[in-house]
């Protein structure tokens, strides 16, 4: 089903009109609004009024996730706090988080698009929403939470955890539609398998899976075991949270990209260079009508392709393919996205351990597993067993702190984690393999 008949399914140039109209505004707003994009704008040599096409939008410089990291916490809004009514924060590369905010408008907009989004995965009025995604923070739960009351859904605002207890509800209450991970909705079918209820029998018709990345294995696997439909969806707290693509279920070939909000390109990571319809490189988006936080050509650093064939569901937006990784070193971990750099701030906060380190990451039960081994250091080498069992607890606990990532941390001796020639290997992530 089509939520915005309208502005789904444009014309071509009656979108690229709408873009142009938008983005022109945009660049005038934040050029008077935002003193990073003032500056950038300015050593860039280029000024709002030289947009004249959307072919001159390479000429703005991009935003890095860094230059969020240095405007902490408010610098790039463009709207005085007063209008801002929400604040959601994702990890940033260290130690500070990055923090988005919007004004009515803006969730006004990110509801607009997220019903859009769940109309296009197949649900509708009438349907009971099983929301898992976590509420809090992240923007997935309340991100849908929002979009499914849009749509004139019921939903269940059940969040993540309590595996067991989310089967009880989705049983009783017959959910037609589970919005999760997709890790977590083939944790539930396990957990509903050793409770003895056959996911298969429950009411569930679609699902709508994203925040981490999955495969097209995964996929079949889902649809067969919990017996739905199962729609990728794309997002980052950055650019909105989920609602910015989505495939459509009657032909799940990629993430139709919601255009008259977001300008999406592809580069090339390593030179910045725009690249064409059909290459892979790296996401790059600017927000056409977001009020408190705008971005202009935002790296995503995420991997993928975008298509411009029309779809046999009749949108007329672009669509990107499945995310197949990163640019840089980012890990989703439960959900929860996790810099390496993160975890090395928090080890080497220690006097106690030694600057060498590899994560380990794997899966287990369907759910990531993180494990830290870090050599300690060879002055404070104790054979007290204890002593370094209540360091490594305490580890775990300021990279909970930190992250809200669980994982174990194991003290190894100097000198046992290999040292590599060339650039250290820190991360080691089982769950590709
Ligand atoms: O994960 C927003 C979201 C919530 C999307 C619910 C979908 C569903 P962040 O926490 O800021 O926001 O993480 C964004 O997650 O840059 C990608 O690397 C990754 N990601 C999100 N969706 C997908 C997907 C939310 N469908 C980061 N496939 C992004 C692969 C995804 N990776």
């Amino acid at each position: 089903m089509i939520f915005d008949e309208e502005f789904e399914t444009l014309p071509r140039e009656a979108l690229e009109a709408i873009q142009l109209k938008r983005l022109r505004d945009l660049a005038e707003r934040v050029y008077a609004t935002v003193p990073f994009y003032k500056k950038a704008f300015d050593e860039q040599g280029v000024k709002p009024d030289d947009i004249k096409s959307l072919e001159d939008l390479p000429k703005l410089p991009f935003t890095m996730k860094q230059d969020l990291r240095d405007n902490y916490p408010f610098g790039m809004f463009a709207t005085p706090m007063e209008n801002v009514v929400r604040i959601h924060v994702s990890s940033g590369t260290t130690g500070k988080p990055t923090v988005v905010g919007y004004t009515r408008r803006d969730i006004r907009t990110w509801s607009e698009l997220m019903a859009r989004t769940l109309a296009a995965a197949g649900a509708h009025k009438g349907d009971i929403v099983h929301n898992a995604y976590g509420y809090g923070l992240f923007t997935g739960g309340l991100g849908f939470h929002y979009g499914a009351e849009r749509l004139g859904a019921s939903v269940i605002p059940v969040s993540g955890g309590n595996t067991k207890r989310q089967i009880l509800l989705m049983r009783d209450f017959g959910a037609t539609v589970i919005t999760c991970t997709p890790s977590y909705a083939l944790r539930l079918a396990d957990v509903a398998a050793e409770e003895g209820v056959d996911f298969k029998a429950l009411k569930f018709r679609v699902g709508v899976l994203g925040a981490e990345p999955w495969t097209e294995n995964i996929r079949n696997e889902i649809e067969s075991r919990l017996g739905l439909d199962a729609v990728d969806i794309y997002g980052l707290s950055e650019v909105m949270g989920p609602g910015v693509a989505v495939e459509c279920v009657e032909a799940k070939k990629g993430l139709h990209i919601f255009e008259d909000h977001f300008i999406a390109e592809i580069i090339n990571p390593e030179t910045g260079e725009p690249l064409p319809y059909g290459e892979p490189g790296e996401l790059v988006f600017t927000t056409l009508t977001k009020e408190a936080f705008p971005l202009i050509r935002y790296r995503t650093r995420d991997l993928s392709v975008l298509h411009r064939e029309p779809c046999k569901c009749g949108r007329n937006l672009v669509r990107m393919g499945r995310i197949t990784g990163r640019s840089d070193d980012m890990l989703i971990i439960r959900g929860v996205n996790v810099f390496p750099s993160q975890i090395e701030s928090v080890l080497m906060a220690r006097k106690e351990v030694a600057p060498h380190y590899v994560l380990i990451v794997d899966r287990k039960d369907r759910m990531d597993t993180l494990e830290v081994n870090v050599e300690i250091n060879e002055e404070i080498f104790s054979d007290a067993v204890k002593d370094l069992q209540n360091m490594e607890r305490d580890i775990e606990k300021d990279i909970k702190d930190l992250l809200g990532v669980s994982c174990r941390v194991h003290l190894v001796e100097p000198k046992t984690i290999q040292r590599s020639e060339g650039k250290a290997k820190r991360v080691i992530d089982k769950r590709k393999t």
